[in-house]
Protein backbone atom coordinates (compact mmCIF):
# COMPACT_ATOMS: atom_id res chain seq x y z
CA UNK A 1 0.00 0.00 0.00
CA UNK A 2 1.30 3.52 -0.64
CA UNK A 3 0.59 5.61 2.54
CA UNK A 4 0.44 9.17 0.45
CA UNK A 5 -2.61 7.97 -1.83
CA UNK A 6 -5.21 6.05 0.44
CA UNK A 7 -7.21 5.19 -2.36
CA UNK A 8 -5.38 1.99 -3.18
CA UNK A 9 -6.69 -1.21 -2.75
CA UNK A 10 -9.93 -1.69 -0.40
CA UNK A 11 -11.01 -4.84 1.87
CA UNK A 12 -7.54 -6.51 2.25
CA UNK A 13 -6.72 -8.66 4.77
CA UNK A 14 -3.28 -6.23 6.08
CA UNK A 15 -0.82 -7.02 9.34
CA UNK A 16 2.21 -7.54 8.16
CA UNK A 17 4.82 -5.33 9.20
CA UNK A 18 5.04 -3.38 5.53
CA UNK A 19 1.45 -2.50 5.48
CA UNK A 20 1.84 -1.10 9.48
CA UNK A 21 4.67 0.81 8.48
CA UNK A 22 2.94 2.45 5.81
CA UNK A 23 -0.62 3.37 7.92
CA UNK A 24 1.87 4.56 10.37
CA UNK A 25 3.31 6.57 8.13
CA UNK A 26 -0.22 8.26 7.28
CA UNK A 27 -1.44 8.37 10.62
CA UNK A 28 2.04 10.55 11.60
CA UNK A 29 1.30 12.96 8.66
CA UNK A 30 -2.55 13.22 8.77
CA UNK A 31 -3.36 16.77 9.93
CA UNK A 32 -6.06 15.19 12.31
CA UNK A 33 -6.51 12.54 13.86
CA UNK A 34 -9.84 10.87 15.23
CA UNK A 35 -9.08 7.41 17.06
CA UNK A 36 -12.75 5.29 17.41
CA UNK A 37 -12.53 2.91 19.81
CA UNK A 38 -14.63 -0.68 21.24
CA UNK A 39 -14.92 -3.35 23.66
CA UNK A 40 -11.74 -5.18 21.18
CA UNK A 41 -9.32 -2.70 23.01
CA UNK A 42 -9.86 -4.09 26.50
CA UNK A 43 -10.44 -7.44 25.29
CA UNK A 44 -6.24 -7.34 25.94
CA UNK A 45 -6.94 -6.37 29.43
CA UNK A 46 -9.59 -9.30 30.06
CA UNK A 47 -12.94 -7.45 29.87
CA UNK A 48 -15.13 -9.33 28.15
CA UNK A 49 -16.36 -7.50 24.95
CA UNK A 50 -20.72 -7.67 23.65
CA UNK A 51 -20.63 -9.57 19.80
CA UNK A 52 -17.47 -11.21 19.85
CA UNK A 53 -17.35 -15.09 20.19
CA UNK A 54 -17.77 -15.49 24.51
CA UNK A 55 -19.09 -11.93 24.57
CA UNK A 56 -21.53 -10.55 26.51
CA UNK A 57 -24.40 -10.52 24.44
CA UNK A 58 -24.15 -14.22 23.49
CA UNK A 59 -24.98 -15.40 27.50
CA UNK A 60 -27.63 -12.76 27.94
CA UNK A 61 -29.77 -10.44 26.59
CA UNK A 62 -29.26 -7.18 26.28
CA UNK A 63 -33.23 -6.00 26.34
CA UNK A 64 -33.06 -7.48 30.01
CA UNK A 65 -30.24 -5.79 30.95
CA UNK A 66 -29.39 -2.69 28.81
CA UNK A 67 -32.57 -0.97 28.26
CA UNK A 68 -34.54 1.29 30.96
CA UNK A 69 -37.19 -0.52 30.56
CA UNK A 70 -35.03 -3.66 31.73
CA UNK A 71 -33.93 -0.81 35.22
CA UNK A 72 -37.79 0.08 35.77
CA UNK A 73 -39.09 -3.80 35.33
CA UNK A 74 -36.16 -5.47 37.94
CA UNK A 75 -33.52 -2.86 38.56
CA UNK A 76 -31.90 -5.14 41.24
CA UNK A 77 -31.14 -7.60 38.41
CA UNK A 78 -29.89 -5.13 35.90
CA UNK A 79 -27.72 -3.87 39.52
CA UNK A 80 -26.31 -7.28 40.17
CA UNK A 81 -24.99 -7.89 36.79
CA UNK A 82 -23.11 -4.30 36.41
CA UNK A 83 -21.62 -4.83 39.84
CA UNK A 84 -20.03 -7.80 38.62
CA UNK A 85 -18.72 -6.15 35.82
CA UNK A 86 -17.46 -2.95 37.82
CA UNK A 87 -15.33 -5.36 40.05
CA UNK A 88 -13.93 -6.84 36.77
CA UNK A 89 -13.13 -3.46 35.70
CA UNK A 90 -11.55 -2.36 38.60
CA UNK A 91 -9.21 -5.98 38.88
CA UNK A 92 -7.99 -5.00 35.45
CA UNK A 93 -5.00 -3.06 33.41
CA UNK A 94 -4.58 -0.92 30.60
CA UNK A 95 -2.90 -2.68 27.88
CA UNK A 96 -0.48 -1.54 25.57
CA UNK A 97 -3.22 -0.60 23.14
CA UNK A 98 -4.28 1.65 25.73
CA UNK A 99 -1.22 3.13 26.28
CA UNK A 100 -0.43 3.54 22.73
CA UNK A 101 -3.46 5.58 22.20
CA UNK A 102 -2.61 7.52 25.25
CA UNK A 103 0.99 8.61 24.17
CA UNK A 104 -0.78 9.74 20.68
CA UNK A 105 -3.21 12.25 22.71
CA UNK A 106 -0.54 13.15 25.08
CA UNK A 107 2.11 13.60 22.06
CA UNK A 108 -0.01 15.76 19.67
CA UNK A 109 -2.41 18.28 19.77
CA UNK A 110 -4.58 17.35 17.13
CA UNK A 111 -5.97 13.76 18.18
CA UNK A 112 -9.56 13.06 19.24
CA UNK A 113 -10.03 9.86 20.90
CA UNK A 114 -13.71 8.79 20.80
CA UNK A 115 -14.82 5.53 22.70
CA UNK A 116 -17.75 3.53 22.60
CA UNK A 117 -16.26 1.70 26.13
CA UNK A 118 -17.10 2.23 29.70
CA UNK A 119 -14.44 0.95 31.60
CA UNK A 120 -12.36 4.08 32.15
CA UNK A 121 -9.17 2.22 30.69
CA UNK A 122 -8.53 4.75 28.52
CA UNK A 123 -8.16 7.66 30.98
CA UNK A 124 -6.18 5.34 33.17
CA UNK A 125 -3.95 4.64 30.53
CA UNK A 126 -3.40 8.51 30.14
CA UNK A 127 -2.42 8.65 34.13
CA UNK A 128 -0.21 6.24 34.00
CA UNK A 129 1.34 7.93 30.55
CA UNK A 130 1.51 11.08 31.66
CA UNK A 131 3.36 9.75 35.05
CA UNK A 132 6.33 7.98 33.42
CA UNK A 133 6.70 11.27 31.61
CA UNK A 134 6.94 12.83 34.23
CA UNK A 135 9.39 10.56 35.52
CA UNK A 136 11.27 10.92 32.37
CA UNK A 137 10.95 7.43 31.44
CA UNK A 138 9.09 8.24 28.77
CA UNK A 139 9.37 10.78 25.77
CA UNK A 140 8.44 14.47 26.22
CA UNK A 141 4.57 15.54 26.39
CA UNK A 142 3.48 18.34 23.57
CA UNK A 143 3.64 21.44 24.46
CA UNK A 144 0.56 23.56 24.89
CA UNK A 145 -1.69 23.74 28.27
CA UNK A 146 -5.08 21.59 26.36
CA UNK A 147 -6.02 18.75 27.87
CA UNK A 148 -6.30 15.37 25.88
CA UNK A 149 -9.40 14.74 24.12
CA UNK A 150 -11.39 12.17 25.29
CA UNK A 151 -14.87 11.87 24.14
CA UNK A 152 -17.34 8.98 25.84
CA UNK A 153 -19.93 8.26 23.54
CA UNK A 154 -21.61 5.53 25.87
CA UNK A 155 -20.46 7.01 29.63
CA UNK A 156 -18.97 5.15 32.47
CA UNK A 157 -19.27 2.34 34.42
CA UNK A 158 -17.79 3.29 37.34
CA UNK A 159 -19.75 6.42 38.00
CA UNK A 160 -23.39 6.19 38.65
CA UNK A 161 -26.80 8.58 37.78
CA UNK A 162 -30.26 9.29 39.46
CA UNK A 163 -32.95 7.75 37.26
CA UNK A 164 -35.08 10.19 38.66
CA UNK A 165 -33.03 13.41 38.90
CA UNK A 166 -30.03 12.89 36.74
CA UNK A 167 -27.73 13.68 39.63
CA UNK A 168 -24.31 11.91 38.64
CA UNK A 169 -22.06 10.56 41.73
CA UNK A 170 -18.49 10.24 40.27
CA UNK A 171 -16.86 8.68 42.84
CA UNK A 172 -17.40 4.79 42.65
CA UNK A 173 -19.75 2.98 45.51
CA UNK A 174 -19.80 -0.63 45.87
CA UNK A 175 -23.59 -1.44 45.23
CA UNK A 176 -25.07 -3.95 47.36
CA UNK A 177 -27.68 -5.46 44.79
CA UNK A 178 -28.81 -8.42 47.44
CA UNK A 179 -32.10 -6.68 47.73
CA UNK A 180 -34.45 -3.60 46.17
CA UNK A 181 -33.59 -1.84 49.53
CA UNK A 182 -29.62 -1.90 49.63
CA UNK A 183 -29.50 -0.35 46.20
CA UNK A 184 -28.31 3.26 46.05
CA UNK A 185 -30.34 5.94 46.22
CA UNK A 186 -30.14 9.50 45.09
CA UNK A 187 -28.72 12.47 48.01
CA UNK A 188 -30.86 14.96 46.27
CA UNK A 189 -34.27 13.22 45.56
CA UNK A 190 -34.28 9.68 47.10
CA UNK A 191 -34.53 8.14 43.73
CA UNK A 192 -32.67 5.03 42.24
CA UNK A 193 -29.54 5.64 41.24
CA UNK A 194 -28.67 3.64 38.13
CA UNK A 195 -25.04 3.08 36.08
CA UNK A 196 -23.67 5.89 34.04
CA UNK A 197 -24.20 4.27 30.68
CA UNK A 198 -26.07 4.26 27.73
CA UNK A 199 -28.95 1.89 27.11
CA UNK A 200 -30.49 0.99 23.54
CA UNK A 201 -32.86 3.54 23.15
CA UNK A 202 -31.65 6.44 25.06
CA UNK A 203 -30.24 9.59 23.70
CA UNK A 204 -25.92 9.40 23.80
CA UNK A 205 -25.22 13.28 25.32
CA UNK A 206 -25.97 15.55 22.52
CA UNK A 207 -22.96 17.65 23.08
CA UNK A 208 -20.44 14.68 23.07
CA UNK A 209 -22.06 13.29 19.90
CA UNK A 210 -21.37 16.88 17.75
CA UNK A 211 -18.17 16.78 19.53
CA UNK A 212 -17.32 13.50 17.77
CA UNK A 213 -18.95 14.02 14.57
CA UNK A 214 -16.64 17.90 14.30
CA UNK A 215 -13.79 15.55 14.91
CA UNK A 216 -14.11 13.08 12.76
CA UNK A 217 -14.99 15.68 9.94
CA UNK A 218 -12.05 17.93 10.50
CA UNK A 219 -9.31 14.81 10.31
CA UNK A 220 -8.04 13.54 7.71
CA UNK A 221 -7.36 10.32 9.24
CA UNK A 222 -9.99 8.02 10.84
CA UNK A 223 -8.53 5.16 13.21
CA UNK A 224 -11.26 2.35 13.85
CA UNK A 225 -10.34 -0.22 17.06
CA UNK A 226 -11.77 -3.23 18.18
CA UNK A 227 -15.67 -2.35 17.54
CA UNK A 228 -17.92 -4.36 15.35
CA UNK A 229 -19.22 -0.91 14.10
CA UNK A 230 -23.25 -2.34 14.34
CA UNK A 231 -23.91 0.27 16.94
CA UNK A 232 -25.56 3.68 15.96
CA UNK A 233 -24.74 6.16 16.12
CA UNK A 234 -20.91 5.99 17.06
CA UNK A 235 -20.65 3.43 13.64
CA UNK A 236 -21.74 6.63 11.64
CA UNK A 237 -18.76 8.50 13.26
CA UNK A 238 -16.11 7.15 10.61
CA UNK A 239 -18.15 8.31 7.61
CA UNK A 240 -17.51 11.86 8.86
CA UNK A 241 -14.16 11.90 8.03
CA UNK A 242 -14.26 9.55 4.57
CA UNK A 243 -17.37 12.39 3.56
CA UNK A 244 -14.65 14.88 4.34
CA UNK A 245 -12.26 13.04 2.47
CA UNK A 246 -10.04 11.35 4.72
CA UNK A 247 -9.07 7.69 5.16
CA UNK A 248 -10.31 5.17 6.88
CA UNK A 249 -8.17 2.70 8.93
CA UNK A 250 -9.56 -0.14 11.09
CA UNK A 251 -7.80 -2.34 13.03
CA UNK A 252 -9.82 -5.93 13.96
CA UNK A 253 -9.75 -9.50 14.19
CA UNK A 254 -12.55 -9.50 12.12
CA UNK A 255 -14.64 -8.38 8.70
CA UNK A 256 -17.22 -5.65 9.91
CA UNK A 257 -19.46 -3.55 8.27
CA UNK A 258 -16.82 -1.06 7.93
CA UNK A 259 -14.27 -3.23 6.22
CA UNK A 260 -15.51 -2.43 2.78
CA UNK A 261 -15.09 1.20 3.11
CA UNK A 262 -11.43 1.13 4.48
CA UNK A 263 -8.50 2.31 2.97
CA UNK A 264 -6.43 -0.54 4.89
CA UNK A 265 -8.08 -3.30 7.41
CA UNK A 266 -5.11 -4.46 9.59
CA UNK A 267 -6.11 -7.50 10.90
CA UNK A 268 -5.13 -8.77 14.55
CA UNK A 269 -4.59 -7.68 18.04
CA UNK A 270 -5.30 -4.11 18.85
CA UNK A 271 -2.33 -4.40 22.24
CA UNK A 272 -0.31 -5.93 19.91
CA UNK A 273 -1.17 -3.77 16.43
CA UNK A 274 -1.43 -0.15 18.21
CA UNK A 275 2.45 0.13 19.75
CA UNK A 276 3.38 -0.37 16.28
CA UNK A 277 0.99 2.08 14.14
CA UNK A 278 1.90 4.76 16.88
CA UNK A 279 5.60 3.79 17.69
CA UNK A 280 6.55 7.24 16.23
CA UNK A 281 5.08 8.77 19.27
CA UNK A 282 7.20 6.60 21.57
CA UNK A 283 10.51 7.07 19.90
CA UNK A 284 9.00 11.76 20.20
CA UNK A 285 9.49 12.22 16.11
CA UNK A 286 8.33 15.65 14.87
CA UNK A 287 5.14 13.71 13.73
CA UNK A 288 4.19 13.43 16.91
C1 LIG B 1 -10.75 -7.12 18.73
C2 LIG B 1 -10.06 -7.73 19.77
C3 LIG B 1 -8.67 -7.44 19.90
C4 LIG B 1 -12.11 -8.36 19.86
N1 LIG B 1 -8.11 -6.61 19.04
N2 LIG B 1 -10.14 -6.31 17.88
C5 LIG B 1 -31.79 -0.63 13.63
C6 LIG B 1 -30.83 -0.08 12.79
C7 LIG B 1 -29.97 0.91 13.23
C8 LIG B 1 -30.03 1.39 14.53
C9 LIG B 1 -30.97 0.85 15.39
C10 LIG B 1 -31.83 -0.14 14.94
N3 LIG B 1 -32.64 -0.48 15.98
C11 LIG B 1 -32.26 0.26 17.08
C12 LIG B 1 -31.27 1.08 16.71
C13 LIG B 1 -30.56 2.03 17.59
C14 LIG B 1 -29.56 1.35 18.49
C15 LIG B 1 -28.64 0.48 17.65
O1 LIG B 1 -27.67 0.95 17.05
N4 LIG B 1 -28.89 -0.81 17.60
C16 LIG B 1 -28.13 -1.74 16.75
C17 LIG B 1 -27.47 -2.81 17.61
C18 LIG B 1 -29.08 -2.32 15.75
N5 LIG B 1 -28.82 2.42 19.13
C19 LIG B 1 -29.25 2.98 20.25
O2 LIG B 1 -30.26 2.64 20.81
C20 LIG B 1 -28.43 4.16 20.74
N6 LIG B 1 -29.28 5.27 20.98
C21 LIG B 1 -29.94 5.85 19.97
O3 LIG B 1 -29.83 5.50 18.82
O4 LIG B 1 -30.74 6.89 20.37
C22 LIG B 1 -31.65 7.42 19.39
C23 LIG B 1 -32.87 6.59 19.44
C24 LIG B 1 -33.66 6.67 20.56
C25 LIG B 1 -34.84 5.92 20.61
C26 LIG B 1 -35.16 5.05 19.56
C27 LIG B 1 -34.32 4.94 18.46
C28 LIG B 1 -33.18 5.73 18.40
C29 LIG B 1 -27.77 3.82 22.08
C30 LIG B 1 -26.78 2.74 21.94
C31 LIG B 1 -26.22 2.37 23.32
C32 LIG B 1 -25.29 1.17 23.27
N7 LIG B 1 -25.07 0.72 24.58
C33 LIG B 1 -24.12 -0.38 24.81
C34 LIG B 1 -24.18 -0.78 26.29
C35 LIG B 1 -23.46 0.26 27.16
C36 LIG B 1 -23.56 -0.09 28.62
C37 LIG B 1 -22.93 -1.40 28.95
O5 LIG B 1 -21.71 -1.56 28.84
O6 LIG B 1 -23.66 -2.30 29.35
O7 LIG B 1 -22.81 0.02 24.41
S1 LIG B 1 -24.44 -1.82 23.79
C38 LIG B 1 -22.75 -2.22 23.54
O8 LIG B 1 -22.45 -2.10 22.13
C39 LIG B 1 -21.95 -1.13 24.26
C40 LIG B 1 -20.85 -0.86 23.27
O9 LIG B 1 -20.27 0.40 23.50
C41 LIG B 1 -21.56 -0.99 21.95
C42 LIG B 1 -20.63 -1.29 20.79
O10 LIG B 1 -19.98 -2.53 20.96
P1 LIG B 1 -18.49 -2.72 20.45
O11 LIG B 1 -17.58 -1.86 21.24
O12 LIG B 1 -18.45 -2.56 19.00
O13 LIG B 1 -18.18 -4.23 20.91
P2 LIG B 1 -18.49 -5.60 20.11
O14 LIG B 1 -18.41 -6.68 21.09
O15 LIG B 1 -19.72 -5.49 19.32
O16 LIG B 1 -17.29 -5.72 19.08
C43 LIG B 1 -15.96 -5.99 19.50
C44 LIG B 1 -15.07 -6.02 18.27
O17 LIG B 1 -13.72 -6.10 18.69
C45 LIG B 1 -15.32 -7.22 17.35
O18 LIG B 1 -15.42 -6.74 16.02
C46 LIG B 1 -14.06 -8.09 17.53
O19 LIG B 1 -13.65 -8.74 16.35
C47 LIG B 1 -13.04 -7.07 17.93
N8 LIG B 1 -11.96 -7.57 18.82
N9 LIG B 1 -10.88 -8.56 20.47
C48 LIG B 1 -8.80 -6.11 18.03
N10 LIG B 1 -7.91 -8.02 20.92
ZN1 LIG C 1 -32.09 12.41 42.15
Amino acid sequence: MDAGSPSTRRDEALSDLAHVEAVRELVSRARGLVILTGAGVSADSGIPTFRSAGGLWGRHRPEDLATPEAFARDPRTVWAWYEERRRGILRSTPNPGHRAIARALLHRDDVTLVTQNVDGLHHRALTEVAADQRAGSDAGTRSGGALPRVLELHGNLLRSRCSECGAVDAQYREVDAQSIATLPRCVSCDGLMRPDVVWFGELLDQGVLASAFEAASASEVCVVVGTSAVVYPAAGIPLATLEAGGSLIQVNYEVTPLTTLCNCSLRGRSADLLPALFEAAREGSDAF
